[in-house]
């Protein structure tokens, strides 16, 4: 899989979607200090909330693959200025988080991440699971394997694996 790093305010719910993307049981739990995970790597709000914290998320992008900028559906601001992409060396991908909240304005925060500067954008909810899979097939690389695969497909994604390390 392609590696993550989540940026975005506190409580925009990146620790609750890397569990969802885990698979774990959801537990709520603070972020502070960042954490690495298989793929994910989930930073504390207060990094994107603070100009000088925030230079550490640029050296922690260099150890992705792809970052996101998330913003949960109710939020009534964006902390992201215009076009922020482009000082990423790294494709920047937009997530909108908690699309299952009752106040959700999803195309507002959809709209803030693409003047951003994101042209790919997804909206998932880490409680329904909604959206999530297609996060996945995102982040899935040549030879991963997800919980969907029928076994053909499994078989054919360990071929292309074992062809690659060959
Ligand atoms: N309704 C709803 N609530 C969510 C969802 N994801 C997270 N939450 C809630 O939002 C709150 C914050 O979630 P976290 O995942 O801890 O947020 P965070 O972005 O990691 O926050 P920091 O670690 O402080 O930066 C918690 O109360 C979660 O239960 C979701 O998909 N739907
Ligand atoms: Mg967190």
């Amino acid at each position: 899989m392609k590696k993550m790093m989540l940026v975005g305010r506190s409580e925009c719910g990146k620790t609750t979607l890397r569990q969802a993307l885990n698979g774990n049981t959801i537990h709520y739990h603070k972020t502070q200090y960042i954490n690495h995970y298989d793929v994910i790597i989930d930073t504390p709000g207060e990094y994107a909330e603070n100009g000088r914290l925030g230079r550490a998320l640029a050296l922690y992008s260099y150890e992705a693959d792809v970052v996101a900028l998330l913003i949960n559906a109710t939020e009534p601001y964006s902390l992201f200025p215009p076009c922020v992409t482009a000082v990423s060396c790294r494709p920047v991908i937009g997530i909108v988080t908690q699309i299952d909240e009752p106040e959700a304005d999803v195309s507002r925060a959809e709209g803030w991440l693409r003047l951003a500067g994101c042209k790919e954008v997804f909206h998932v909810s880490s409680y329904t699971g909604e959206g999530i899979w297609k996060l996945l097939e995102y982040l899935r690389e040549p030879g991963d394997v997800l919980p969907w695969d029928s076994a053909a497909e499994a078989e054919q994604q360990r071929e292309v694996l074992s062809t690659r390390r060959q």
